[in-house]
Parts: C-alpha cells; structure tokens; sequence
C-alpha cells in the first residue's frame, strides 16, 4: 500500500479538483483541513509547502525518484499524479494530450479566474459595484458559450474520453445558480455536466470536508482574513 498522499485543502472548487482526482485514481489520501476563512492558509506549515498561501497543495512522501514531493497549484498536481500514475486522464498520444492542455490552461486562466471574480463582486463583497458584477457576469456567460461550443463537437473537453480537463472544469461549472447561470441555455454544458456529476469518484470527491462548508453568507471576519489586511500582510 503506498503511503498516503498529504492534501492541503478546503471545500472550493479548486479543491475539489484534486479531491475527484485522487478518487479517480484510488489513491489513499490524508486531508489536511485549512480553513481559509479563519486564517489557516498563513499558519507558517503551510507556508513552507505553497508561498501562495492558496490551497490546493499536496505532499507526496513518494515523490519522482522516491524523494518527497511538495506542489501547489491545481493543476500542477492534476498533471503529476497523472503522470505518477500513468494514468489517461492527460493522454499520452502528443496531439491529444497538447488538445488536453489547452482546455486545463482555459480552466486556470479564464474560467476559474473570471468565475471567481464574478463570486467575489457578486457574494462576497460588502459593497456591490454594479459595473464589476457586470463586468464579470458577461465574462462568465461568455465562458459558458465557449464551453457550450466546444461541448458541442466533443463529448468531453479535451475529446472523445473524460479527463482532467473535465476534472478541473467542472467542480467550477457545478452549482450554476451561484453564478447566475441557468444551463438550460447551455445544453451541451448542461449534458456534460450531468455525465461528469454522475461519475462515483466525482460524488466522493465533491464531498470532501462537506462539513465543514460555510452555511451562511460570509462574515466580516471572514472578510477581513481574505480580502483585508490579513490577506495583504508583507510574509
Ligand atoms: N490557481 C490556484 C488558485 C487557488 C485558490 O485561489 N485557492 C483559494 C480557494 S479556491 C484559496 O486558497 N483562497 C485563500 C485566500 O484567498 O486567502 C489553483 O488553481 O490552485
């Protein structure tokens, strides 16, 4: 039995990218909860393992070569325990797996970021500026079509098979109603999601530190370590 893969973590989208990705693959895993509404993505262990103070992060004992593995950014970690494992989830033919990429980097530079954007402005903020809700309520529709095109031609992102391209998306694209967005506009989006939503690794993964999800909108504390002095302090 291999010794468990260390996640850093919290129940966001971009967590949950990694928790589906170690549910896909079957490999043991240990959650390390940081409750980043309370401050816990600055304690100085955390640190020492992401400078971005951003979860996800994981540790592997049994990095490449056997050495202990430290990696931060989603993505990174989708494409290592890809590799680690051999897996097909990022396929090994060169032009299916560049075709693959491409749909990750579209996750990790426009739809996380923009989505994120429009949560920030949207729910969290205490002052509601009509022109950035706007701003990115239109990104995050435009989004949405890019995905509802693609989606059309292709029963998964990076192609014909599911992988982690669709892992990385769709924790971003569940819950459409936080977003504004009704899927009924997006019917290959929407057909998409329903075929990854029914996956059992997604299930569990979606579920990790359930628990622990804020119930209730967010607080001024909350605020304060996130989006105020906490959050801007020099490291
Ligand atoms: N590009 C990063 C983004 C990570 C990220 O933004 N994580 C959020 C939760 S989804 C976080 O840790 N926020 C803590 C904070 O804002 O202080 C990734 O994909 O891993």
């Amino acid at each position: 039995m291999p010794a468990p893969i260390q996640v850093w973590t919290w129940p966001t989208p971009n967590g949950h990218k990694v928790h589906i990705m170690l549910e896909e693959l079957g490999l043991p895993y240990e959650v390390v909860p940081v409750n980043i509404g309370q401050g816990e993505q600055f304690r100085p262990e955390f640190l020492a393992i992401t400078p971005n103070h951003r979860i996800p992060a994981i540790v592997d004992p049994d990095g490449p070569g056997g050495v202990p593995l430290t990696l931060f950014e989603s993505a990174a970690i989708l494409v290592y325990l890809a590799e680690k494992t051999g897996s097909g989830l990022l396929p090994k033919d060169p032009a299916a797996r560049y075709r693959c990429l491409e749909w990750v980097m579209f996750q990790m530079g426009g739809v996380g970021p923009m989505f994120g954007q429009y949560g920030h402005f949207a729910n969290y903020a205490a002052e509601k500026i009509p022109y950035a809700i706007e701003r990115y309520g239109n990104e995050v529709a435009r989004l949405h079509r890019v995905l509802d095109k693609r989606l059309a031609d292709s029963p998964f992102l990076a192609g014909a098979d599911y992988s982690i391209a669709d892992i990385c998306t769709f924790p971003w694209v569940r819950l459409p109603e936080r977003r504004g967005i009704d899927l009924a506009h997006y019917p290959n989006v929407r057909r998409w999601h329903d075929a990854v939503a029914a996956r059992p690794a997604v299930q569990r993964g979606v579920e990790v530190l359930a628990e622990r999800q804020r119930k209730g909108p967010i607080t001024d504390a909350e605020r304060e370590v996130m989006f105020g002095k906490t959050q801007f302090a020099a490291r």
